[in-house]
């Protein structure tokens, strides 16, 4: 049989040895009660960590994200989001079917909205118009390839918003891999925002769950939020255990990803058809556009699969590869040379 390298995503990721065994361990109880003392503990660990008041374990990041707009919005409001954002993108137009809210794009480059332009998409008080209830962030950044936002420019965004009186939520799913990439603590990067989400699964191993950590007050009103959406667990703490060990033992080696990711970019810059520009990728995501063949994206992702290595068409001519902790160098070498040998193949004709 073919071995399968999985490079579609960080999610793919299975749990350590350590979390199984922590997992199995769990003293638990029921959370909707507030008795489970695992998600307690990992909820204290999280807020700790990532520089807020409170978190909340939630099951997944697009809850997690769908539970701060309802938290922060009035129906009928409008939302600030970048236009490539996962809040937007894919989370199935729950801005507008959970939070009752109107989604205003605005374009970015690499995550980063011009604060002219948050200013200017902020409604002025005025019969016709919507309130502007939220503005969000994304860091690092999934469509621009894991483009990471510095402490400075979350700040200036977070600001144009702030000094009108509009809370900032940053989707963080993979935040400690913009801390890594920045060789900065993570709450430096999560000061300047009101809430703040981030994954547990993904980079970080765990099987399942994510983090919403804001105010004692803004956690509270999310807690009811989540219950609402069938986000109440009972005994969670079996999840929230590797959870624990996620943010304990596999932060660090974030880095290995990121060296992996380097690594796959630069030898598929050498590949005569493909394009990719390494310097622009600085974490775990690439993205390579296969336009020069001649041959669709998801042609060649089928392709790809043949020979057992998986990765998604993220546009009609461009893949996304993500390295993740379940891949080897060696692995990605053997992608390499696949990649190689379908590319062959095609200019052969
Ligand atoms: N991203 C997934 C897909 O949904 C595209 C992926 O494979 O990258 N925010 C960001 C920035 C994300 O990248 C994701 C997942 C989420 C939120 C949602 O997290 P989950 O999958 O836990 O709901």
């Amino acid at each position: 049989m073919t071995e399968v390298i999985d490079l579609r995503s960080d999610t793919v990721t299975k749990p350590t040895a350590e979390m199984r065994k922590a997992m199995a361990a769990a003293e638990v109880g029921d959370d909707v009660y507030g008795e489970d003392p695992t998600v307690r503990k990992l909820e204290q660990i999280a807020a700790e960590k990532i520089g807020k008041e409170a978190a909340l374990f939630v099951p997944s990041g697009t809850m997690g994200n769908q539970v701060a707009a309802m938290t922060h919005l009035q129906r009928g409001e409008e939302v600030i989001v970048e236009a490539e954002s996962h809040i937007f993108y894919y989370e199935v137009g729950g801005l507008a079917l959970l939070a009752g809210a109107q989604a205003r794009t605005i374009p970015g480059r690499k995550g980063f909205m011009e604060p002219e332009l948050i200013t200017a998409a902020i409604r002025p008080d005025d019969l016709h118009f919507p309130r502007t209830g939220l503005l969000c962030l994304e860091n690092t950044h999934n469509r621009a390839g894991g483009a990471v936002l510095t402490a400075e420019q979350t700040r200036l965004m977070a600001k144009a918003a702030q000094e009108q009186g509009i809370p900032v939520h940053l989707d963080g799913a993979r935040i400690f891999n913009a801390a890594i990439a920045l060789g900065t603590d993570v709450r430096v990067l999560t000061a300047p925002v009101d809430s703040v989400m981030f994954c547990l699964s993904k980079g970080l191993g765990a099987p399942v769950g994510s983090i919403l950590a804001g105010t004692n007050e803004f956690i509270r009103k999310a807690r009811k939020n989540r219950k609402v959406l069938g986000g109440g667990l009972r005994q969670a703490g079996i999840l929230a255990a590797a959870g624990i060990v996620a943010l304990e033992q596999m932060v660090d080696r974030l880095a290995e990803d990121h060296a992996h990711a380097r690594f796959l970019a630069e030898e598929l810059a050498n590949i005569p058809g493909l394009t990719i520009d390494p310097a622009a990728f600085p974490t775990n995501i690439l993205i390579c556009s296969v336009a020069k063949l001649g041959i669709s994206a998801a042609r060649f992702s089928a392709l790809l699969a043949q020979h057992g290595v998986l990765a998604n068409p993220v546009s009609a001519t461009e893949l996304r590869f993500v390295t993740h902790k379940d891949v080897t160098k060696a692995q990605i070498k053997t992608a390499i040379s696949i990649v190689n040998q379908i590319v062959k193949a095609i200019n052969q004709f």
